[in-house]
Order: structure tokens, then sequence, then C-alpha cells
């Protein structure tokens, strides 16, 4: 498997659903930024691309979606479909988000700021990039 998927601590009662995410605590990084992609178009892919250094924690906090990751020898696909399921993505490997459902709200818990240069937006590149990384 790519990618480690962690269960959130949740507290449920009559009154409905509350889960959460710490620094350090449930999440294996300082949480520097939040951002949500919503009201997908079901028939377009989100994505495809690497970051070179960025940590993420992906939820879809509601509805569901697909999650393909990929290095540079194997591929493995996530169905993200619970809010209280968070997919860490620590390493750089190629993603691709699809599969929406109408209601998909899909958030992310990054360990840095938005930084285009951490962006590898080519697939070959992606593979030269992993090639440089194995050597080093
Ligand atoms: C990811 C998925 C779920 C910003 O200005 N600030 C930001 O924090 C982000 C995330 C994006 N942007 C700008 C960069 C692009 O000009 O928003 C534009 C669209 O970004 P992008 O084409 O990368 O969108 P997605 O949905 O393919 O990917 C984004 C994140 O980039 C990615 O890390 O996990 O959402």
């Amino acid at each position: 498997m790519l990618g480690r998927l962690i269960k959130l601590r949740t507290l449920i009662d009559s009154r409905g659903g509350l889960a959460f995410a710490e620094s350090h605590h449930d999440v294996p990084f300082e949480i520097k930024r939040v951002y949500y992609i919503f009201n997908l178009d079901q028939e377009r892919k989100r994505g495809e691309h690497a970051h070179k250094k960025l940590k993420q924690l992906m939820i879809c906090v509601k509805g569901s979606c697909k999650v393909l990751l990929r290095d540079a020898d194997s591929s493995f696909e996530h169905h993200l479909k619970e809010p209280t399921v968070g997919l860490l993505v620590e390493e750089p490997l190629w993603r691709e988000m699809y599969g929406f459902s109408e209601d998909c709200v899909f958030l992310v818990l990054a360990n840095e700021y938005y930084d285009e240069s951490d962006y590898i937006r080519d697939y070959e590149e992606y593979v030269n990039f992993m090639k440089i990384d194995e050597n080093l």
C-alpha cells in the first residue's frame, strides 16, 4: 500500500459526530495550511501532480472519492468515504483524485504554506525526480 490510513479520534453522541486532528498527536507534523475542494466535476480528475516535500493528511469529510497514489514502481488506489479516516501522504508520490460523489468535500491538512515550486506537474519529470532522489 502507498500512503497510510489514519483513524481520527471521533466522538459520537445523540447530536451527531465530531472528529478531530491535532498536530503531532494525530497528524505527525505541524499543520500550517488547510484547504479543501468542493462542487467537483464528477467527470474530471484533480491532482495529477506530486509534491517534492509537502506532507498531507487528506480527508473526504463529505461524500466519497478515489485517490490513486503512484511511485516509480507501483500504484495503489484508495477509496475515501469516511469523514473519520485520513490518508497520510508523507513521501513524494504522484497523486490523482477522481470518482467524486456529487456531495464530495475533500479536505487537506498540510505541513507547509502554498509553494508552486514544490509541485511536479509532469509525470515524466516526476519519474526523473525519483531517480535522482534514489541516487542521493
Ligand atoms: C491537493 C488537492 C486536493 C493556491 O493558490 N493555494 C493553495 O493552497 C492551493 C492548494 C492551490 N492554489 C492554487 C494553485 C493553482 O493555481 O490553486 C490553483 C489550483 O490548484 P491545483 O491545480 O493544484 O488544484 P488540485 O485540485 O489539482 O490540487 C489541489 C492541491 O494543489 C493538491 O495539493 O492535494 O488540491
